[in-house]
């Protein structure tokens, strides 16, 4: 993060956040990032589907939005090449994948190194992938949750960052389960943004360090 030499005021963490669908991850963070004290400013909203919530959301809070159709595009890299030339035009200090479900090429991946992380609705390294709570449940899991990482080549497989836990009870349904899920991921995605925005958190070697000491 630059720091301004005259007044000495370290510039805000600028974050871009890609989202496909409600956003409510994205919501979250546009709230904690909401007070004057915060080291971090949402500064670009992305979407691959035009009729993603999460775009009004960022809207209402005067936030620049932008769509980029994948089908539009006549191959992932080509797509992925369009995608990264958007958001780099914000200057991103941090790209914040929140419910972007369109799997990204190791190019992309590598340019944004370091600075690029995920939520994923499970206990990572358990159910990586799609349809993760009704996963759990079919399996008869007794405890899901969510895992924010750092995103690397390898899905669902980057260095992790915080998780949070939920119990699986006997009568959850996918839909009981996931809005408990979301509960934790409101609460530990701001928590993981907040660290990396203020100089906390980094990526070394394949290693999520917080405050230099490694997370896993
Ligand atoms: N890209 C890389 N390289 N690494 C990761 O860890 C990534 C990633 C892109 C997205 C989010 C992820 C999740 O948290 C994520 C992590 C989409 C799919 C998927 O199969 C899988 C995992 C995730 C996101 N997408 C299909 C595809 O063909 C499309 C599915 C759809 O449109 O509904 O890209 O779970
Ligand atoms: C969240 O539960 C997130 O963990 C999940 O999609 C939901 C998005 O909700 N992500 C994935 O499944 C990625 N494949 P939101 O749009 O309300 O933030």
């Amino acid at each position: 993060m630059q720091v301004s030499s005259s007044t000495n005021i370290k510039a805000r963490c600028r974050i871009v956040v890609l989202i496909s669908g409600n956003g409510s991850n994205l919501q979250a963070i546009i709230d904690h990032c909401g007070n004057d004290q915060s080291p971090a400013e949402v500064v670009g909203v992305i979407s691959n589907v035009q009729s993603a919530f999460g775009l009004e959301r960022a809207h209402s809070a005067g936030i620049d939005t932008h769509c980029l159709n994948h089908r539009e595009f006549v191959s992932r890299a080509a797509f992925d090449e369009a995608l990264a030339a958007l958001i780099e035009g914000f200057r991103p200090d941090l790209v914040v994948l929140a419910g972007f479900m369109r799997i990204l090429s190791p190019s992309f991946v590598d340019h944004f190194a370091g600075r690029l992380m995920n939520i994923h609705p499970s206990l990572l390294p358990r159910y990586p992938g799609l349809d993760t709570h009704k996963r759990a449940i079919a399996d008869g899991a007794k405890e899901h949750g969510a895992t924010v990482h750092f995103v690397t080549r390898d899905l669902d497989a980057g260095p992790v960052i915080i998780q949070g836990r939920v119990e699986i009870l006997e009568d959850d349904s996918e839909h009981t389960l996931a809005a408990r899920v979301h509960e934790i991921e409101h609460r530990i995605y701001p928590e993981a943004v907040s660290w990396f925005a203020a100089g906390r958190l980094r990526l070394q070697d394949d290693i999520a360090l917080l405050d230099g000491q490694p997370l896993t």
